[in-house]
């Protein structure tokens, strides 16, 4: 092998040197990327934002941290397109951002992970409203959640913001609410919450089995009604599917007025609805919102994997905390 011709070897430098530059340009502009500061969108009158220009990771720039912070107080959930990028640990870092990350207390988490996996194939249908894990007296404060598998239509997610519900809420309703408590627990009334829709016998077989997973163990809390967000001091209706009565009331009232306040909640004008895309991921503030995922798809496949972020118990507008009541499982022997 001769040595290569002078000319051939200029041009070889010229292109490093080219190629060095495109690099060196390419991390000039992640850099600038991570320091601009990000667009904020909002989508509805009340709720839901779209921020532009954030690239979701660990590694986020501060300055941007604190202000996708500071916009999930303002709108309750942000989405973002785009972040193909993710990784699962890069996931995971990300939500960490926000705090200690939990997994869910009875749906095992996919391997190596602290996720809460939504598998359309293997029951995992979250066609009901509710705020994540509410039967835990210290409920998730923030969850972060990306698509990983999408049908080609439908499946979208629409949230509700709880503190708009209170506002919205006539002065005798807001006196009635902030005295009352409600019990809440992973082993709600799935039937009385799922009847609406007709499902395959694939589906209802999943959902059995979801179920049985996800009432393993009974755990349960007494929460407020009326809950003070501890990080922005609104006041904000705390109910969703996991609440299964009202604490001092008979059965009939205690429905009623579950109803009342729930639907009060979920009107359209608290709401903002989100079409899934590849790449996507939605960020709630899970004190100040509820959710529902529409269940409109049929048997196409759809996954979601959800980062939870830990809270701390709620407080009511006179000053007590929830409280854990799950009665203890009796020993082995
Ligand atoms: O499937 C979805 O879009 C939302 C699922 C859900 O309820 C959750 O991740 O907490
Ligand atoms: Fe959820």
């Amino acid at each position: 092998m001769g040595l290569p011709p002078m000319q051939a070897l200029r041009r070889d430098a010229v292109n490093a040197v080219t190629e060095a530059s495109h690099l060196s340009t390419v991390a000039q502009d992640l850099e600038q990327d991570r320091q601009q500061p990000l667009q904020i969108q909002p989508l509805s009158g009340r709720i839901g934002a779209v921020v532009h220009g954030a690239r979701l990771s660990g590694e986020l720039a501060a300055e941007q941290f604190t202000q996708i912070h500071a916009a999930l107080l303002r709108h309750r959930v942000l989405f973002f397109r785009g972040q193909h990028h993710l990784t699962d640990a890069s996931h995971q870092a990300f939500g960490r951002l926000f705090g200690e990350i939990e997994s869910h207390p009875t749906v095992p988490a996919p391997d190596g992970t602290a996720f809460l996996e939504l598998n359309s194939q293997h029951g995992g249908r979250a066609d009901s409203w509710h705020t994540d894990v509410t039967f835990k007296a210290a409920f998730p404060k923030v969850c972060v959640l990306r698509a990983v598998t999408l049908p080609g239509h439908g499946g979208d997610t629409v949230w509700a913001n709880t503190v708009a519900a209170y506002e919205g809420l006539p002065e005798p309703l807001r006196q009635l609410a902030e005295q009352l408590w409600a019990v809440h627990g992973n082993d709600y009334d799935y039937a009385e919450n799922f009847r609406q829709n007709a499902a395959s016998q694939t589906e209802t077989a999943g959902r059995a089995s979801y179920r049985k997973v996800f009432t393993r163990k009974t755990i349960e809390s007494e929460q407020p009604l009326v809950h003070v967000h501890p990080e922005t001091g609104e006041k904000a209706l705390l109910l969703g599917h996991f609440a299964k009565r009202i604490k001092g009331l008979r059965a009939n009232e205690s429905t009623a007025l579950l109803q009342l306040f729930n639907e009060r909640i979920i009107r359209l004008e608290n709401t903002v609805r989100w079409q899934w895309a590849q790449g996507d991921v939605a960020i709630w503030d899970n004190r100040a919102t509820q959710h529902y995922a529409i269940n409109d798809y049929g048997d196409a496949h759809r996954v979601v994997r959800r980062v939870t972020v830990t809270g701390t118990v709620a407080t009511s507008v006179d000053g007590r905390h929830s409280v854990d009541i799950t009665v203890p499982e009796p020993l082995a022997a």
